[in-house]
């Protein structure tokens, strides 16, 4: 039986641990380090499949906990999976709704059996165990599905915090007991906190019972840039060099820098998107307010020299002016630029890791990008 996704490795950069390498998946190849822009409802809010592709987007996330609550994944596998359903025919990779047990828990009741939910549609009852996180993701039909884990508050106690990495352990196994597809790929999450023992043994376990890939959940959860940066490095060393690594929700361009250093190949994060929803735009200057009144009569692109369809033809001002009048082309202009520029900061990233000039390179980045 092939394996429903191959990581290639490609080049290891000599002054950290950021690698490049291709992930190869029955929608096609992706470069890494690739950042994977959030659909949650099965889109990516206001930017249409052909202008995700020219913004450089490869592959997307999307959601078990809110496509199964609604079309419901029996919806999207009548008309065909989610690849039709949504017209993308990249890859897609699903989200277990662990992550919702969390940001959604005052709806959520986490026992050993999964995480019952009261939806937040029309209070009926989720009853998502890991075999059924497992069953909607293989209906919803994705490249690759997440095991369903359970991702801590933080700050917690440590005990608090080993208790969840060893349900998501168990809940792991259930999970890998549970899958029935042979052309969806399987990817375990390392839970554990910012306790490198923790994150140690759940990395090694999860190795054991072997994934076709590892994630690292649990971090930009309420912690400082530090921890999540020591998170990383304490995790990404007790995962298999030959298989991918995927952080999860962290897409400040900074953290990213910092997660490719540590050798994390795949991201994801609705920043792009929600912050320009917001007028928020992304810049290698830092972040450029479109509401701020210094931009009311200026001439200048988001960004000098990006060539993204907000940027190549619209000025700050009548970009201003979209979102002062609440018209809905400046939000998604300003998501396309958003995506853009994070493609971009990758695919850089990603030259300067083949040329062994990483470790300057994210120095001269951060130094541009400010704190
Ligand atoms: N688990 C899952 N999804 C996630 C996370 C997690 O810990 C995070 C934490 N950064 C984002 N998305 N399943
Ligand atoms: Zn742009």
């Amino acid at each position: 039986m092939p394996a429903p996704v191959r990581f290639e490795l490609q080049a290891t950069d000599p002054g950290s641990a950021a690698r490049t390498g291709v992930l190869h998946t029955p929608h096609g190849a992706v470069e890494t380090p690739a950042f994977m822009p959030v659909g949650t409802q099965a889109t990516v809010k206001g930017v249409l499949p052909e202008l995700l592709r020219a913004s450089g987007s490869r592959m997307l996330l999307a959601n078990t906990y809110h496509l199964a609550l609604r079309p419901g994944e029996g919806v999207v596998a009548r008309l065909g999976g989610l690849h039709r359903f949504m017209a993308w025919d990249g890859p897609i990779l699903t989200d277990s709704g662990g992550f919702q047990a969390f940001s959604m828990s005052d709806r959520a009741s986490l026992t050993e059996r999964g995480v019952a939910f009261r939806s937040h549609l029309d209070g009926s009852l989720l009853d998502l165990t890991p075999e059924r996180a497992i069953a909607i993701q293989e209906s919803l039909g994705a490249d690759v599905a997440m095991v369903l884990d359970h991702c801590p508050a933080l700050p917690a106690e440590k005990s608090a915090i080993a208790e969840a990495t060893d349900r998501t352990i168990r809940w792991a196994r259930r999970c890998k007991e549970a899958r029935s597809r042979a052309d969806q790929a399987v990817f375990g999450i390392v839970q554990g906190g910012a306790h490198a023992d923790l994150r140690r043994e759940c990395a090694e376990r999860l190795v054991e019972l072997g994934f076709d890939g590892y994630a690292i959940g649990g971090v930009s959860v309420g912690e400082s840039p530090d921890e999540v940066r020591k998170a990383m490095e304490v995790t990404s060393p007790h995962l298999p060099t030959d298989q991918s690594r995927y952080l999860m929700g962290v897409g400040r361009p900074q953290d990213v820098l910092d997660a490719i250093a540590a050798g994390v190949d795949l991201f994801d994060c609705v920043l792009p998107t929600r912050n320009g929803r917001n007028a928020t735009c992304l810049s290698m200057r830092g972040p450029v307010r479109l509401r701020n009144a210094a931009h009311k009569a200026d001439p200048r692109p988001i960004e000098e020299g990006c060539d993204c369809p907000a940027c190549s033809r619209f000025s700050r001002s009548y970009l201003r002016h979209l979102f002062l009048a609440g018209e809905m082309l400046g939000p998604i202009l300003a998501s396309i630029h958003n995506l853009a520029f994070l493609h971009r900061l990758v695919r850089t990233a990603r030259e300067a890791i083949g040329e062994g000039r990483y470790v300057q390179f994210r120095a001269e980045a951060l130094e541009a990008l400010g704190p």
